[in-house]
């Protein structure tokens, strides 16, 4: 057995959570050879019921969990970790502008980047999945200033699990014969998943479906639009689905992606694709030995800048006002 990897998760007593902690403890991340310390935050309220989620750890006598601590400071649970995986977020509420919903955030997002500024491991590696992702990573990242840019990330890859799923429904193939799927932008309504550069079976993928009108139509809103119909027939936000997403993103960080493959991330633009430098907006990446890469080269039509500026045209604003509310 390897030492013991510590994992830290925000939000640890919220829905994502009761599903996210018990892959984690099992060995869905990072393997049955690498036992895990679990280090959970949460606002004081909720304490008492993360207490109860870690009798539950407790009682499924996982062989890959050695340790787990909670807490309701981040500067004491982050202590040392490698991998944060940031699920905590403050929802919107009845009657909440925008703005309020980016400052309130703020007052998790910053704080917590400082924290792990000063006291997280040398390797640690920053998941956001606590919405609004993009921007929550953004201000995390900016409050960190000696934690490299290329460790801090935002989920995208729901969105991309969403696509594949999708489409090989469509096309009536198993999920594991499609590969290079994108999500561009923001994880919000504006995300574009991009069927032109993915491939089925080893075809292009916008050529396989041979039906522009379902792309534009049905395949890219039901992607963008997937959350809402969850909570419209669920009565609750996706859970167990952001979890395995969140793991997929964390273990394929660690592992790399296969060859002649790639995911989603959202990571910090480089300025490719003409994505304005600094935003956090989800790419095509290759993953090697525990570093991402944009991928390069792709050739992007009028149809697909038009959705990739648009998308971006809304992180640059999530940009502005948590400037002006002097959060980065
Ligand atoms: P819940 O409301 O069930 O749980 C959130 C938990 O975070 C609560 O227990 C709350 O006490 C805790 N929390 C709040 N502020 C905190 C802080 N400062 N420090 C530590 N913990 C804090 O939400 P859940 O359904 O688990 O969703 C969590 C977040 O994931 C939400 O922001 C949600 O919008 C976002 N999602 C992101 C997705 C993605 O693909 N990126 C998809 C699923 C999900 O919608």
């Amino acid at each position: 057995m390897n030492s013991p990897v510590k994992v830290a998760v925000t939000g640890a007593a919220g829905q994502i959570g009761y599903s996210l902690l018990f892959r984690i403890a099992s060995g869905a991340l990072l393997g049955p050879d690498t036992p895990v310390e679990l280090r959970l935050l949460e606002i004081t309220p909720a304490l008492k019921a993360l207490e109860g989620v870690v009798m539950e750890l407790d009682d499924c006598a996982f062989p890959t969990l050695a340790k787990v601590e909670i807490g309701d400071d981040a500067t004491k649970v982050f202590d040392g970790v490698n991998h944060a995986l940031l699920v905590g977020a403050r929802p919107r509420g009845p009657g909440m502008e925008r703005g309020d919903l980016l400052e309130a955030n703020g007052g998790i997002f910053a704080p917590q980047g400082k924290a792990l500024n000063d006291v997280a491991a040398d390797d640690i590696r920053v998941t956001v999945t606590g919405n609004p992702a993009n921007t929550n990573a953004l201000i995390a990242m900016s409050n960190a200033p000696d934690i490299p840019t290329e460790r801090f990330s935002a989920l995208t890859r729901l969105d991309h699990n969403r696509a594949i799923s999708q489409l090989a429904a469509k096309l009536g193939v198993p999920v594991t014969e499609i590969r290079r799927m994108t999500i561009w932008g923001n994880h919000s309504a504006t995300q574009y998943p991009d069927l032109f550069h993915a491939e089925v079976s080893g075809q292009n993928a916008a050529e396989a479906v041979g039906d522009q009108e379902w792309l534009a139509n049905t395949f890219i809103p039901t992607v963008a639009k997937r959350g809402a119909a969850i909570i419209e027939a669920r009565g609750a936000s996706s859970a167990a689905s952001a979890a395995s997403a969140t793991i997929d993103h964390a273990r394929t960080w660690v592992e790399g992606t296969a060859e002649g493959d790639w995911v989603s991330m959202a990571v910090r633009s480089d300025g490719s694709y003409g994505v304005p430098e600094g935003l956090v907006s989800s790419f095509p990446v290759t993953v090697k030995d525990g570093r991402w890469e944009i991928v390069q080269g792709l050739e992007i039509d009028e149809f697909s800048r038009g959705k990739i500026d648009a998308s971006v045209a809304e992180l640059d604003e999530e940009r502005k006002a948590v400037t002006e509310l002097g959060l980065l």
